[in-house]
């Protein structure tokens, strides 16, 4: 019998586990990427998407901030990093961070979302300081601030641990933690491209920990570059582990390679298949995480639209200013409106659904 919309026989049995509800084995993802059958594996993860979600497709009015790119790390892959004092070094003071708030203080923001590099002399108070300063001017934002990375390494940089650490950023203001720096946890990928970067474990256990603290947090894989679709694989089987064990993950984000003004710029980035594909297996992997983004500044607008019918129900936000990316050669815009996201959420047949940091419905 061939099932509606799945032309690929070696899909079937997946599709027996997916309509059963059942989990799904490494070897299953692996089949998913060989299989050339892409609307076959789309279909799959709709199924998995609409159980979850229904029609709805949810967007945030955000704001980003890259407070500074001066980064100890100098992975291969980033675009944005830079050694302090390289040319194009930069480093947000905590007046300019503030002036860009407030800049924006007549728009209905629910959420700022903070990243920048590890820097090797910002003391914990800055950091402190950032949170402390926003909420005051802002008290009904939620933060979304600083990946697993940075919490690592102002943990060390103060000497403190890192349950210690959060418990401090936390007070401050932190709200949740955003998904970035997780790269590919395959130990061959990363001996050639971040072997300075906060290790796999390292990244897992400051998530965790943020969990167990009642701070949620996102998770990202970035893919496209020398990655095998079996570490792809592992990536998202080890974070499908660590769900199990806290359930602190709100929303898994894959990230599209951009090669221009790299290490890596030889390199082509992913195809639009590539990246339709690894959105929908991410859907049909990770079973225990709720929310599988389309991060529209690397995707494109038209992508992430299309994206929806495989597997995506959230396409992030308005954004307005975003740097890692375009550094990195990115074409996109700076933002989108708040019409711009419900009209391409809308016309890909969904309903849009603003929502908050923690996917609480905004009323409209
Ligand atoms: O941590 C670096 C990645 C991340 C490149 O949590 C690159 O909701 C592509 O994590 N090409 C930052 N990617 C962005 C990020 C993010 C974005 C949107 C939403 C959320 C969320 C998280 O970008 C970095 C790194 O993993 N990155 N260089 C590059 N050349």
């Amino acid at each position: 019998m061939v099932v509606s919309g799945i032309q690929d026989p070696q899909l079937r049995p997946i599709y027996e586990k997916v309509a059963a509800g059942q989990r799904l084995a490494p070897e299953d993802g692996c089949t998913l990427f060989a299989s050339p059958d892409l609307l076959g594996v789309g279909r799959l993860a709709q199924m998995v998407k609409e159980r979850l979600h229904g029609r709805k497709a949810f967007y945030i009015y955000n704001q980003h901030i890259n407070y500074s790119n001066i980064c100890v790390n100098g992975c291969k892959f980033c675009a944005f990093g830079r050694k302090a004092g390289d040319p194009g070094a930069y480093e947000m003071s905590l007046k300019d961070i503030f002036a860009k708030v407030e800049e924006r203080l007549h728009e209905p923001i629910t959420e700022i979302h903070i990243v920048g590099g590890c820097h090797p002399d910002l003391a914990l108070d800055f950091y402190l300081d950032m949170l402390k300063g926003i909420k005051a001017r802002r008290p009904d934002v939620h933060l979304q601030a600083f990946t697993a990375v940075e919490v690592a390494h102002l943990a060390k940089q103060a000497n403190l641990t890192v349950a210690d650490t959060l418990a401090a950023l936390k007070e401050a203001g932190l709200g949740s933690l955003p998904g970035g720096g997780a790269e590919v946890f395959s130990a061959r990928v990363r001996a050639s491209l971040c072997p300075e970067k906060l290790s796999p474990e390292g990244w897992l256990e400051v998530a965790k920990t943020a969990h167990r603290q009642g701070l949620n947090t996102n998770a990202t894989m970035l893919y496209g570059h020398m990655e095998t679709v079996a570490e792809r694989v592992e990536h998202l089987v080890r974070l499908r582990e660590a769900q199990d064990e806290t359930g602190g993950f709100l929303a898994f984000i894959p990230l599209a390679f951009h090669p221009a003004n790299t290490g890596l710029s030889d390199l082509a980035g992913p195809s639009a298949i590539d990246d339709l594909k690894t959105l929908a297996i991410s859907r049909l992997m990770l079973d225990n995480i709720p929310h599988i983004k389309a991060f529209w500044v690397m995707l494109g607008p038209k992508l992430s639209q299309i994206s929806l019918c495989f597997g995506v129900d959230d396409v992030d936000g308005t954004v307005m200013e975003e740097r890692i990316t375009h550094m990195a050669g990115a074409q996109t815009p700076q933002g989108l409106s708040r019409t711009q996201l419900q009209g391409l959420i809308r016309e890909a047949g969904c309903e849009p659904v603003e929502r908050d940091t923690l996917y609480r419905v905004i009323a409209a």
